[in-house]
């Protein structure tokens, strides 16, 4: 029986949109999945940029106008992989359309963002997802399924941080992640965001959080033409930083757990460290992006003298999606964690079910986001 053909819309070409770009070329190689990913529409207001990735990337279509690529009856799917100041107003006309509607991070700049997205996806009654792609990483999976088996017990402890530093160079210029009015905001939504999403996904609901958001350079040369990597060329011009470039906040959880959250875009030396230690009353775990196929694991109950952490390749074809590539010990990257995604959320919409994560997820995310600004701000706890 021919596949079902799921057609991709992808607005935005940048760095996300070549990581959901490659994503959707590999997906169908990897995965026996019931639809078939035809990557047939990009859009960027650039014509001859977008026109470039489209070459390079694989795509049949070229659009520079995000409306025509919802309005077209051809696509099933919306990929928003903009800035996030374009989120909700893509999400929104494109849940109108029926269009399928995947979102990068966080979903909206603000709260009523995030909430007008998460109504429009069910008022319309369409599949929808966020990629918050980590969860995909086989060592995250396998430390889900390991909470689930209740092989750590009772969970005490969430201590996650997100550190890079390209940013901590004061000429670095000021590209639209440093700029609120399209950001949203800076560290907080980018990439605490990530380990939000990873303490909700393992641990649970936040019930109270304090937080700290912090600008320690105020001032930088306005960019020039960006690139595909987070940067751009810097003009002799000054510009206002109008977000943070570190947030930190404590947690309570509502099943008493307690967390501690430390993103930084300042952390020197530190290239895309986002890491996590989970305890428990029968053990802990360790996750490192930096060394993303492996995972420190504390056994609480081995026997007394020979207890330690241990290290667990999460390469065998027991480990959440390790299988799919490669023989154990053939470890996977970044880009694998995306290809997942899209895997997972292929099945879900074939079989009619909920993509893990959505817009529920985005929406309860970009509640702990908003949380943690109203405590800085207020310098105080805040309930959720
Ligand atoms: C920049 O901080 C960034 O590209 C984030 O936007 C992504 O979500 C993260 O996965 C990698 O770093």
């Amino acid at each position: 029986m021919a596949k079902k053909q799921l057609n991709v819309g992808l607005i935005g070409y940048q760095f996300m949109g070549k990581a959901h770009s490659n994503a959707y070329r590999q997906v169908n190689r990897f995965f026996d999945l019931p639809a078939q990913i035809n990557m047939h529409t990009i859009c960027g207001r650039n014509e001859a940029a977008v026109t470039a990735a489209a070459e390079t990337m694989g795509w049949a279509n070229v659009e520079t106008d995000w409306r025509k690529v919802v309005a077209n009856p051809e696509i099933d799917i919306i990929d928003i992989s903009t800035p996030g100041n374009l989120h909700a107003e893509i999400a929104i006309e494109a849940a109108k359309a029926g269009k399928a509607v995947w979102c990068e991070k966080p979903i909206g700049n603000t709260l009523p963002e995030a909430k007008a997205m998460l109504d429009a996806v069910q008022a319309a009654g369409v599949p929808n997802a966020v990629f918050h792609n980590y969860r995909k990483a086989p060592a995250v999976a396998l430390v889900k399924k390991m909470i689930e088996e209740g092989k750590l017990g009772t969970i005490y402890h969430f201590r996650a941080v997100y550190l890079q530093d390209w940013i901590a160079d004061p000429n670095f210029p000021l590209v639209w992640r440093l700029q609120k009015e399209i950001a949203g905001s800076g560290t907080h939504g980018d990439i605490n965001a990530h380990i939000i999403d990873l303490a909700r996904h393992l641990v649970g609901e936040f019930d109270e959080v304090c937080g700290h958001l912090h600008t320690f350079i105020k001032q930088r040369p306005i960019a020039g033409a960006i690139n595909d990597k987070l940067g751009a060329e810097a003009t002799s011009e000054m510009g206002e930083v109008t977000v943070d470039d570190a947030a930190m906040f404590l947690a309570k959880f509502k099943n008493g757990a307690l967390g501690t959250f430390e993103a930084s875009r300042f952390a020197v030396g530190r290239k895309n460290k986002n890491s996590f230690e989970i305890n428990g009353s029968k053990g802990s775990v360790v996750f490192n992006l930096e060394k993303m196929n492996e995972l420190e694991y504390y056994n609480a109950e081995d026997p007394e003298g020979y207890q330690g952490f241990r290290l667990i390749q999460a390469t065998e074809a027991v480990h959440p999606y390790a299988g799919q590539f490669w023989p154990v010990g053939h470890i996977i990257g970044y880009e694998h964690t995306f290809v997942n995604l899209v895997a997972d959320a292929v099945t879900a919409m074939c079989a009619g079910t909920p993509i893990s994560p959505d817009f529920v997820d985005g929406y309860e995310n970009q509640r702990v986001l908003d949380a943690v600004e109203v405590s800085s701000e207020n310098r105080g706890w805040v309930s959720l």
